[in-house]
Parts: structure tokens; C-alpha cells; sequence
């Protein structure tokens, strides 16, 4: 039977989320119904709007960063029971395929429906508009609604101590940007570190750069305050741009140049590359966390110096981690006092209010905004 509730959709390129009545089916096997508490804001979902990101059709319900509640198990589930506390990974990682099976949990070869907003389980759609048709929930998730049915390999069990407005973090950014410094930068003590852009995913990887112990640790964003945030967090020099990074990084480091440089911008472009090359240290990585548009295929990169300097150009998803570990342990640092969520949320939102929220985003004015549903929204 179809559960009726509300959901953030969007029919087309560049058109404002739409606030609407969808339908949610009963879990099948391996499925667990989810009410939803809270919802983190990325980036990616405007590049859904943007057409950055295309999914596989319209209409699409957003969002992939949530934390619930778990209402309802189907045959099989058996990671998760009802009652139990959730934060959703939007990658899927089913443990068994051989992709997981090597350890390369992120990569997992679910995956590959990330996308295309079928269901894991059965191929079929759990979402529907009121009148009947099919909706493709982002990354197999949908966390803009207050309830979600989704596939076993996507929900992972916390500590219900935590709040839902800070677990939800854990579900993309923090655990992205976390991991991008610490698993796919892999900073040592002692190293000096450049994170472009400060946001959901910026703010965890350079969490991730001091707690690596690095020495220096250069944030960059065009936002005043933001770049005061980076320094509340840890950062040990602000620049408001590159070409203003490369000259201070230089200078601070005479001319070494950053070891690891870690790209979170809300949007990447290949004629970027080369700048960030440029304040990797030779011998250094640059890790490309940030998404570009899918169909870009230009790059601007010197070539020769790659090879003669010996860099690494690394890209990563979901933090090079794997989610049933990682977010569990992130939100353990949380508890313990080694990971500052708190101050990550910088306003909550009613779903209604979502296209408010992705103005305060697009203009800089969050390090993360969240859904925080109530009563009312369901
Ligand atoms: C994105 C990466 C590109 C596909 C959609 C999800 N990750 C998180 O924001
Ligand atoms: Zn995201």
C-alpha cells in the first residue's frame, strides 16, 4: 500500500524545488522504510538543478544526506531493525560484491545505479507523484521527504545519543571531505595542506588536516565568513581566491608549495586544474573531491610538469572510505570531542523552506544548512 507524504521534487533544469505530494510504497526485501529527521543541503542537488549532474530522467525527489529513524523492515534486512537510529551513505556498499569484497567499500557495484534511480532490490520505483508517476529518488536515496524506503546497503545503524541535525552531515560532506584528507590525501604530521572551498565538505577536510596533525593548513573561499570559520576550525592562513593562494602559500613555504591540496569548490572547472597544480608542492597530490559537470572533458594541466615534478592528480568519492565504518566512527570523534558538527549547522529549515535554503548556500551564507522535519512536514 502507498503511503502518501510530501517530498522536494524538481521537473526540469534551473526550476525551484517543488514542494508536493508523493506517494511512497511498502518496503520489499532487503528495503528498510526510514522517517526521516533531518537533511543536509550539498551542493550536488543544485547541480541536479543545474544539469551539472543529470539524472536519468524527471521527476526527481532530492537529497542524500539524512539521517531517521527506522519505521519498517522488509525479508533480509537484517544490519538494521525498527527503532533503530540511521544515517543514509549516499553510495551504496552491499559488503559482497567483488568491488567491496577487494575493500574498495566506496566503489561499491551498486553504484552503478547511483544515478538511475531504480530500485537495488527490484528495478522498479518505490516514489510516486500523487497522479501515479514514477520519481527518481537522488543517489537511490531522497532524503527531501520525511519518509524514504531504500535498499539495506545504504542505511547504516549510530549511537541514537547523537542529534539528527549533526548525524546527517555524516551521510556526505563531513565523511567526504574527512576522508579526503585523511584516506585519499593521506596527510602525514607535519605536512603542509590547501583546502579549496569551505563548506559541508571543505570544513571536514581540513577537520580531517588538523587532527592529521598537519603544520600548515591554507583554506581558500571567496566568502569573508567563511574564511573566518576555516580559521575557527583550524586554519592556519585564509586566501580569499587561487592566484592570492599561490603567492601566500609561496610565500609561507618558500616556495615548496603545498604537499596535499584537497578541491571541494561547489564547482569545478578543467581550466582549473593547472592553478591547483600549481600550489601542489612537487612530489605532492591534489585531490579532486569536487564534481564538475559530467560531460566536461578539458582539462587545462602543464603536461611536463606533471611528469617532471612528479605529481599526483587523485580523484576521490565518498572519501575513499567505507560508509558502515566511517560513519559510525566520524560520529564517535563527534561524541568524543574530536570532530566539531555543531558548528557545521549553521541554520535549519522546514522542508518548505528549501528554496531559501539553497539561496543561503548559493550566496555563501552556510557552512551546511538542514531539513529538520517535524510533524509538520509529514
Ligand atoms: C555526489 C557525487 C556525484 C553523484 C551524486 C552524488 N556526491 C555527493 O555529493
Ligand atoms: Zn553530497
Amino acid at each position: 500500500m502507498r503511503m502518501k507524504t510530501k517530498g522536494a521534487l524538481i521537473y526540469d533544469f534551473n526550476q525551484p524545488w517543488s514542494i508536493e505530494e508523493i506517494e511512497i510504497g511498502d518496503p520489499v526485501k532487503d528495503e528498510v522504510k526510514i522517517q526521516m529527521e533531518a537533511s543536509g543541503m550539498c551542493h550536488s542537488d543544485h547541480h541536479l538543478v543545474t544539469g551539472d549532474i543529470p539524472m536519468a530522467g524527471f521527476p526527481v525527489l532530492g537529497g542524500h544526506e539524512g539521517a531517521g529513524i527506522v519505521t519498517e523492515v522488509g525479508p533480509g534486512v537484517e544490519n538494521v531493525a525498527v527503532g533503530d537510529h540511521v544515517v543514509l551513505s549516499f553510495i551504496p556498499s552491499c559488503g559482497e560484491c567483488p568491488t567491496c569484497q577487494s575493500g574498495q567499500r566506496n566503489l561499491c557495484d551498486l553504484g552503478a545505479l547511483l544515478l538511475a534511480g531504480t530500485s537495488v532490490s527490484d528495478g522498479t520505483h518505490r516514489v510516486h507523484t500523487a497522479d501515479g508517476k514514477p520519481v527518481i529518488p537522488m543517489t537511490l536515496l531522497g532524503t527531501f521527504s520525511p519518509y524514504m524506503v531504500v535498499h539495506k546497503s545504504s542505511v547504516v545503524k549510530i549511537d541514537p545519543s547523537i542529534p539528527f541535525e549533526v548525524a546527517c552531515l555524516v551521510g556526505c560532506g563531513v565523511t567526504t571531505g574527512y576522508g579526503s584528507a585523511t584516506r585519499s590525501a593521506d596527510i602525514r604530521p607535519g605536512e603542509d595542506v590547501a583546502i579549496f572551498g569551505i563548506g559541508g565538505v571543505g570544513m571536514g577536510a581540513l577537520q580531517g588536516a588538523v587532527n592529521a596533525g598537519a603544520r600548515h593548513i591554507f583554506a581558500i573561499d571567496p566568502v569573508e565568513w567563511k574564511r573566518d570559520q576555516a580559521l575557527k576550525f583550524g586554519a592556519t592562513h585564509v586566501y580569499p581566491d587561487v592566484f592570492s593562494a599561490m603567492a601566500g602559500i609561496a610565500e609561507v613555504t618558500a616556495g615548496g608549495m603545498a604537499r596535499k591540496t584537497i578541491i571541494t569548490t561547489g564547482e569545478l572547472k578543467g581550466e582549473d586544474i593547472d592553478n591547483y597544480l600549481n600550489c601542489t608542492s612537487k612530489g605532492g597530490t591534489c585531490v579532486v573531491t569536487a564534481v564538475a559537470n559530467m560531460a566536461e572533458m578539458d582539462v587545462k594541466l602543464n603536461l611536463a610538469m606533471l611528469t617532471l615534478m612528479q605529481k599526483r592528480l587523485q580523484g576521490t568519492i565518498f572519501g575513499g572510505g567505507n560508509p558502515h565504518f566511517d560513519i559510525p566512527q566520524l560520529l564517535s570523534m563527534y561524541k568524543a570531542g574530536k570532530l566539531n558538527l555543531d558548528d557545521m549547522v549553521t541554520r535549519q529549515y522546514k522542508l518548505e523552506q528549501i528554496n531559501d535554503g539553497y539561496q543561503d548556500m548559493l550566496q555563501g551564507r552556510n557552512i551546511r544548512g538542514v531539513i529538520r522535519y517535524t510533524d509538520a512536514d509529514r
